[in-house]
């Protein structure tokens, strides 16, 4: 990149026009500089206002309904950091054009960061959760970028001037050096304001310890080593927390402090409740295991995981407030603005064991999962059930109040299908002739899954043998063995519920209601 030096006669105004690489620059350190200072602004006063992720939250929010879809299907759980990075793009870009169109004047690359500051500072205002403190850093962000671009813009135009200066330091190495500076401060603070708002991991540490000590009046059934074929390609049976599929529309995942949490129960009940945490643990603790599903999971997909919830039971809950005839959905609200309707009477049922979980796998939820509560209710899809974050349940009517997906196009009622799943072998697998084994999972919850049958290249279906069963909530693997002659074989599976009904084979996108038909796999013999 280099200065353009513009000759001009003595006694006439010089030039003042910065070099177009300089200019770019200029504008793209400025607007770096920004988004650090909120960043780093944020992380030490309040962790969920930076601006740049509040921007982000707004996209997800405003973007329509097949542009979501869109990027859950194509870029899976990556779909955040792939916003993320594409709002780096668009920001780098406009950046760089506001300082190309201020090579003599600094005024457009000044109302470009004015605009960029702005939107930030409405994007934090507009968070479903705001509170005045989280004007700071946004404003912080405004201040530094046009603090920033008008002083580069000043040191670029200088050594465009006389780059040479006069004597000690060059104006062109005064602008390098300063450059440099911003480039650096601004990686060292937006690491910093990221370190800082990260500080959540001593408020998980209590909640272990209180649950490891609490007394369960139901504990999860045993899981036997039999319950699962790792060694064939199946799951674990529990998920690990670290590899728990993770569904939801916030890029900042919320930190909510447990001493400062509280959960409303209202609407249609006989008295109002607010219960605090400590409310909430002094109830009886249950354990259960339950296998969450995602409706957006395609078939054969990975939206789907098991872990044992420790928490309260949702229904005895219920039963102590009082819910009036009439209410027939429970509206809960996530302190991040998401919200969704489940049925009450699905929540009344005496076996169906729905909970309001505050451990996950013998720790706290993690964050991502919906610290410090989080409901969760065996058999219907995250979606229209599993609230993380909660701080709000209404009970009203369906007629009253529609959640957030079923404002998009997604149904009302939406119990988890029938499903089952085929791991091993993976799709266009090469494996040695012999004996091959077909693994794999199922699940039917709340009624569980009573068989699986597997069909080798079109052929009969055959009973696959099952997995020791855990629970009609959870999944239940299933394994099968052929001999194979050496070639491309294809297979497919069919699960049938403990009920006695079979997964269709019709097949059925996600929307509205979930995913179906028989997953099938093919792979080569050698
Ligand atoms: N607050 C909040 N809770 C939410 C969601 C969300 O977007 N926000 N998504 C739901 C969906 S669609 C699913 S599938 C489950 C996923 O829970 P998990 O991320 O713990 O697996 O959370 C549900 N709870
Ligand atoms: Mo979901």
């Amino acid at each position: 990149m280099s200065t353009t030096e513009v000759p001009h006669r003595a006694g006439e105004p010089a030039a003042h026009r910065i070099g177009r690489g300089w200019a770019a620059l200029v504008g793209v350190l400025a607007v770096a500089a920004a988004v650090a200072a909120g960043q780093l602004v944020a992380g030490l006063v309040a962790p969920a206002s930076s601006p740049y992720l509040a921007v982000g939250d707004a996209v997800v929010r405003l973007s329509p309904h097949w542009l979501t879809e869109f990027a859950k299907a194509a870029f899976g759980t990556a779909d955040k950091a792939v916003l993320l990075a594409g709002m780096a793009v668009v920001i780098v870009v406009v950046a760089a054009l506001a300082g190309v169109a201020s090579r003599r004047h600094p005024g457009p690359a000044v109302v470009v960061v004015v605009v960029l500051g702005v939107l930030g500072l409405g994007a934090v205002m507009f968070e479903p959760a705001f509170s005045p403190l989280d004007m700071v850093a946004p404003t912080a962000s405004l201040v530094v970028g046009v603090v920033v671009v008008r002083w580069l813009h000043g040191l670029g135009v200088a050594a465009a001037d006389r780059p040479d200066g006069a004597g000690g330091l060059t104006r062109r190495a005064l602008l390098v050096r300063s450059a440099t500076a911003v480039g650096v401060a601004s990686l060292a603070g937006g690491a910093a304001g990221a370190w800082f708002g990260r500080g959540a991991g001593d408020l998980r540490g209590p909640v272990t310890a209180r649950i490891a000590a609490a007394r369960l009046t139901e504990r999860a059934p045993a899981i036997p080593a039999s319950a699962a074929y790792p060694e064939l390609g199946t799951p674990t049976f529990l998920t690990p927390n670290a590899d728990f599929y993770r569904i939801d529309t916030a890029l900042r995942v919320p930190v909510l402090d447990p001493r400062e949490w509280s959960l409303r129960i209202h609407g249609m009940v006989d008295a109002e409740w607010t219960l605090t945490f400590d409310d909430l643990l002094f109830r009886p603790l249950v354990e259960r295991a339950v296998t969450l599903a995602c409706v957006s999971n395609p078939v054969g997909g990975d939206l789907i995981s098991t872990a044992t919830f420790t928490g309260v039971d949702l229904r005895d809950l219920l039963l102590e407030v009082g819910v009036r005839p009439g209410a027939d959905q429970a509206f809960s609200t996530s302190v991040d603005g998401w919200y969704t309707g489940t049925p009450v009477d699905v929540l009344m049922e005496p076996d169906r064991g729905a909970m309001l979980a505050v451990g996950m796998n013998g720790e706290a939820l993690p964050l991502e999962h919906g610290f410090p509560v989080r409901m969760v209710v065996p058999g219907l899809y995250g979606y229209v059930s599993a609230t993380k974050w909660v701080t709000d349940i209404e009970l009203t009517t369906f007629d009253a109040k529609a959640g957030y997906w079923l404002k998009r196009g997604w149904a009302q009622e939406a119990p988890i299908k029938t499903q089952s799943r085929i791991d091993s072998p993976r799709g266009f697998a090469e494996v040695p002739a012999g004996r091959v084994t077909v693994a794999g999972i199922a699940w039917s919850q709340p009624t569980g899954i009573g068989r699986v049958e597997v069909s080798m290249d079109g052929g009969p279906w055959r009973d696959a043998e099952l997995a020791t069963d855990v629970s009609g909530d959870t999944w239940r693997m299933w394994r099968a063995e052929f001999d194979l002659a050496p070639g491309g074989h294809s297979v497919r599976s069919r699960a049938t519920a403990a009920d006695g009904v079979t997964q269709t084979e019709a097949t059925a996108d996600p929307v509205p209601d979930g995913a179906t038909g028989w997953p099938g796999v093919s792979f080569s013999v050698f």
